[in-house]
């Protein structure tokens, strides 16, 4: 018990009819969907970083929360109540797990011996928590983008001293995250692009980032994890352009350094959405390539152009994301994390409860309405119908590799036919989609 949240009682679940802001509506643990509880589909995880190491400030303006343990230096006493806050706050949510950056849980290092006592000290502290809990580590990852030394990227950055630094703090998560019963480990490149072409060299960028994931994949398999490893795509922010822009360019990475079957995918709702895709295709285009990991929930504002971090509240959106993710097969080390944070107006300690309690029963909707869109799966059907073609005759023989080029063309001369058009069904579809979101 840190003190902190003494006002706030263990969240439990009241069903759809309480008008309790402080109780679960819609997420039920237990409650089994598609022969598998709730619980166990969405591998729920509270973040860090977002809910216990910002104070509310913004680039015009300072903090505005009341966070005590952000008072003062972080040191070794103040991570400590951090901690405690923490694991306070995942208890009384009932919090399947948690994910958080070295940087988040440590005492401020400079040298890089002081970084690997400090985050030794604080590993030893989380583990003496998570027994007492029982919440999980979904996944760690190492900050690579906040300390000076990267302003010009960790694995990208032009100087080798501050690449082998981010390999200390890289290798040390890894083996923390190992350690502490983790799922997954998330390389996040927010730093690892460029903002002027004009002082960058692109092509030795790309090959120190391609050299640093295998010696990454390679530490992995030495310390025997058994985890997955996720790169996080963004297009940008902090950085002009961000390399690992997005999954279609992230997987062309993977297949250029051999590292597709080795590294996959934390998927973002809000980095998806500045690349300029939608979050249902960034999942399926993960599907297609099978480098489907995980994913940071949470949403952008239309108006906003930013990475804007809030917790999500569409439940079309959700409810179409969680139908992709489960006819991908669903989450197998990965989760959803949420990598949200209330608004800075948001200042009472029970508001970081109001977000996640939120964006939990969201998701739980949002799967209960996926689970009942593939129970009588209507796309499905009509996607089958639509590629029919190709299961048979010209589209099986060309899919099989049986014809040229030539075959093909001299099949259409053959035919002279003009092809019917074929409906899309777009608007029908949308209407299906639609009445399936209760
Ligand atoms: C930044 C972001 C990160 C990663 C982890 O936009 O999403 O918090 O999730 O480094
Ligand atoms: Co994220």
């Amino acid at each position: 018990m840190s003190g902190y949240f003494d006002h706030i009682e263990k969240i439990q679940y009241e069903g759809p009819n309480s008008a309790n802001p402080l109780a679960f509506k819609y997420y039920d643990p237990k409650k089994i969907v598609m022969g598998k509880p709730i619980e166990e589909h969405l591998r729920v995880a509270a973040c860090y970083w977002h809910s216990f190491c910002w104070d509310g400030h913004d680039i015009f303006g300072a903090g505005t929360f009341d966070r005590p343990w952000l008072s003062g230096p972080m040191d070794q006493a103040a991570a400590t109540q951090k901690l405690d806050v923490a694991f306070d706050f995942f208890d009384r949510l009932g919090q399947p797990f948690f994910c958080f950056h070295d940087t988040d849980v440590m005492a401020a290092a400079e040298t890089p011996r002081e970084h690997v006592e400090n985050f030794a000290a604080i590993v030893d502290q989380i583990e003496a928590k998570m027994d007492a809990s029982s919440t999980q580590l979904l996944w760690g990852t190492a900050n690579l983008f906040s300390h000076p030394r990267y302003m010009a990227g960790g694995a990208t950055n032009p100087n080798p001293d501050v690449t082998a630094f981010g390999a200390l703090q890289v290798k040390h998560c890894l083996e923390a995250t190992h350690r502490l019963g983790g799922s997954g480990y998330v390389l996040w490149g927010g730093r690892e692009g460029y903002d002027t072409i004009l002082n960058t060299n692109v092509g030795q960028e790309m090959e120190q980032l391609g050299r640093f994931m295998t010696m990454v994949v390679e530490h992995k398999h030495k310390i025997g994890f058994k985890g997955d490893i996720w790169i996080e795509p963004k297009p940008h922010e902090p950085t002009k352009h961000q390399y690992d822009r997005d999954v279609g360019t992230v997987y062309g990475f993977l297949k250029q350094y051999g590292l597709e079957k080795e590294i996959g995918v934390n998927i973002e709702p809000n980095h998806a959405t500045l690349a300029g895709n939608s979050f249902e295709h960034e999942i399926e285009m993960a599907n297609a390539f099978d480098i489907f990991g995980s994913i940071d929930f949470n949403r952008g504002d239309p108006q906003n152009g930013w990475d804007t971090d809030q917790f999500p509240h569409d439940l079309r959106e959700i409810t179409l994301a969680l139908y992709y993710i489960l006819k991908g097969g669903g989450f197998k080390n990965g989760g959803s994390n949420f990598d949200a944070k209330i608004r800075r107006q948001s200042s009472d300690a029970d508001d970081l409860f109001h977000g996640h309690i939120g964006g939990m029963d969201l998701l739980a909707r949002g799967l209960m309405n996926a689970a009942e869109m593939i129970e009588a799966d209507a796309l499905e059907d009509f996607k089958k119908s639509r590629y029919a073609g190709w299961e048979s005759g010209l589209g099986e023989q060309m899919l099989s590799g049986k014809l040229s080029l030539s075959e093909m063309s001299d099949a259409a001369l053959k035919g002279n036919v003009s092809p019917a058009v074929m409906s899309g069904k777009q608007e029908m579809l949308e209407n299906y989609l639609t009445n399936a979101v209760k």
